[in-house]
């Protein structure tokens, strides 16, 4: 069986491990055997088992004492050991003969959007059958500016990988309906998009207004609304990962 790859990517609190464990529960629910990886060296407790856990090949203490470094330097010295442990960690995966593979990967998000590294992790489990879910955190994307920017990060990701992608809208559950509704039509209306950042008295409002034209120019996926706290979108979530991979309920032969 050829494992299907979900690497959840997202800013540090987007809710990217909370989400891998809600989507442990929903594979489980529809029968789909899902395996979990933790790619994160400086995660300090997880809402989920992991079947591979990167912190058993590489100790951040121990990266941080070598080589005479802060957490945020060691774990970009961490990222690029972890390169070495990558075919053993595939060994596992493979030996598993799983539906799904699910990635959770470190807030550092820089170490997957502008390091080789994070290409590299990537190309090594598998170039195809693979699928991003990209956490747009609501809570921070209230903001027009916020949500621009983080649209941007999204498409430098994109534009990395080359692989499907859903935009994941986080914990929604911190948000009123109305502040989702303005998001979600940000994301669907640029004109919108626009008028909220005219509206915004910050002076670096130029630069993002500057970036609707490039946002018109690229196509925006329909986001995915979710809550991992009060399971809200998540079926929706598991159904467009089924849509993308091809392998909806309905027309599987099992
Ligand atoms: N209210 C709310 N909190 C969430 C949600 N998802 C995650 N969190 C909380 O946000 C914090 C960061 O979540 P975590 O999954 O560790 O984020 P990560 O850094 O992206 O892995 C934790 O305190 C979670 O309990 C959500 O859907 N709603
Ligand atoms: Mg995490």
């Amino acid at each position: 069986m050829t494992s299907k790859y979900i690497y959840v990517l997202g800013t540090a609190g987007s809710g990217k491990s909370t989400l891998v464990s809600v989507l442990e529960s929903t594979f489980q629910k529809y029968k789909k055997y899902a395996i979990l990886v933790n790619l994160d060296p400086g995660a300090e407790e997880l809402p989920y088992q992991p079947t591979v856990d990167i912190r058993n090949f590489i100790s951040l203490n121990d990266v941080m004492k070598k080589y005479k470094l802060g957490p945020n330097g060691a774990l970009i010295v961490a990222t690029d050991i972890m390169v070495n442990y990558l075919p053993d960690i595939k060994k596992i995966i493979d030996s598993e003969n799983t539906d799904y593979v699910v990635i959770d990967t470190p807030g550092q998000l820089e170490l997957f959007a502008y390091r080789e590294t994070g290409v590299r992790v990537l190309n090594s489990f598998s170039k195809t059958d693979s699928l991003i879910l990209f956490l747009m955190d609501s809570f921070l994307a209230q903001r027009s500016n916020v949500f621009a920017s983080l649209l941007l990060l999204s498409y430098s990701i994109q534009a990395r990988f080359l692989l499907p992608y859903l935009l994941v809208l986080s914990k929604i559950d911190l948000i009123d309906e109305e502040k989702l509704e303005k998001i979600t039509e940000w994301s669907e209306d640029l004109s919108k998009l626009e008028e909220a950042l005219q509206e915004d008295s910050a002076m670096t409002r130029e630069i993002y207004l500057n970036l609707v034209p490039i946002f018109s120019n690229l196509f925006i996926p329909s986001l995915i609304p979710v809550s991992a706290i009060n399971n809200t979108g998540i079926l929706d979530l598991y159904s467009s990962i089924q849509r993308i991979f091809g392998t909806e309920d309905e027309f599987s032969n099992e």
